[in-house]
């Protein structure tokens, strides 16, 4: 409804009412109220959780299916890129220079942040500048939406996204947030550093002390947040990230992206053709990684400060654009 009345009244004219019109009747057909998937969903909540019926019945009333987050879920830039395009997108001038502004202007808070949780200030900006430009670009989606459209409508992550969708109307009690208000991604990501509903309720943290852990509209939270999320994940302060490799022959391939996590000792992927270009200890343990680059294949040994890394993002390329970002942002 909100939609024709709009439209009305839009100065444009005439075609923008009808198209208002069709806009209109092609969501109110896509509400969640009657949807069968929903409609277990509710009974979940009251039963699982204590809810009021009413309350989950309006919310799926309110939920609206979106083709726009199924047409974006089907193509996420970690799988149609190459490195070196994925790089250029993250890893930019732009992105360092309001990446140093965004530092100086939290520089106390990041501060605090690297004493407390032991991880160096320039990673925690180089995350929420990946994330959402330091937050400038949050996500327009409703978060309900998002997670109603992917956990009822996206068969193969329906699991994963109505459990996010579960986690959600727990976190909005909690912190005693509007369910219907709250904006994300496509994914329903949420915030500076874009948590799920579940790691928002496990890691993020009060980190101004006013009682709320709001990682939406609070820097203050969000950077002592994603700090805490490292921490959680195993960070280890003071080691570092990733070094690069040189090749020797043709082995490379059986050992190359073969995980995500570090399996094999730095010895071990010596004698398998990947030498570190640095002095690294050869009892510690990494993964070999080879991305397409910009000028041609790249080597890389990933340690476990990158295997964190790809705790917030299952992507070598994602942890890699976060660490050349923290690089840049490097001030000491
Ligand atoms: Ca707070």
């Amino acid at each position: 409804m909100q939609t024709i009345v709009n439209g009305f009244f839009n100065i444009k004219g005439t075609l923008l009412v009808c198209f208002a019109l069709i806009f209109s009747v092609a969501t109110s057909a896509d509400s969640y109220e009657n949807h069968p998937a929903a409609k277990a969903f509710v009974e979940k909540m009251v039963s699982d959780h204590g809810f009021e019926r009413s309350y989950v019945q309006q919310l799926m009333k309110s939920a609206e299916r979106k083709q726009s987050i199924l047409d974006a879920i089907a193509r996420p830039a970690e799988k149609t890129k190459t490195w070196g395009e994925y790089r250029q997108i993250f890893v930019t001038e732009k992105r360092t220079r309001k990446g140093l502004v965004f530092m100086q202007e939290y520089a106390d808070t990041l501060a605090r942040a690297e004493r407390d949780f032991g991880v160096p200030a320039e990673i925690i900006a180089a995350i929420i500048g990946v994330e959402t430009y330091y937050g400038g670009n949050k996500g327009s989606y409703r978060v309900l939406d998002a997670l109603a459209t992917l956990g009822f409508d996206y068969e193969p992550r329906s699991k994963f996204f109505s459990k996010q969708l579960e986690e959600y109307l727990l976190l909005v009690r909690e912190q005693k947030f509007d369910a219907q208000q709250l904006k994300g991604s496509y994914a329903g990501a949420m915030g500076y550093g874009q948590f799920i509903p579940s790691s928002y309720r496990h890691y993020a943290i009060d980190f101004d002390g006013d009682g709320v852990a709001d990682i939406v509209n609070n820097p203050v939270d969000a950077i002592g947040s994603v700090a805490n999320y490292f921490k959680s994940h195993g960070w280890r302060q003071g080691e570092i990230v990733t070094v690069t490799a040189k090749v020797n022959g043709n082995q490379k391939v059986e050992v190359a992206n073969d995980s995500l996590k570090p399996k094999r000792s730095v010895a071990e992927l010596q004698q398998a053709g990947y030498l570190a270009a640095a002095a690294i200890d050869s009892k510690q343990l990494a993964t070999a990684m080879q991305l397409d680059g910009d000028s041609g294949d790249e080597y890389w040994l990933g340690l476990q400060n990158f295997y964190v890394i790809t705790r917030y993002n299952h992507s070598r390329m994602y942890a890699m654009a976060v660490y050349q970002l923290s690089e840049a942002l490097k001030t000491r």
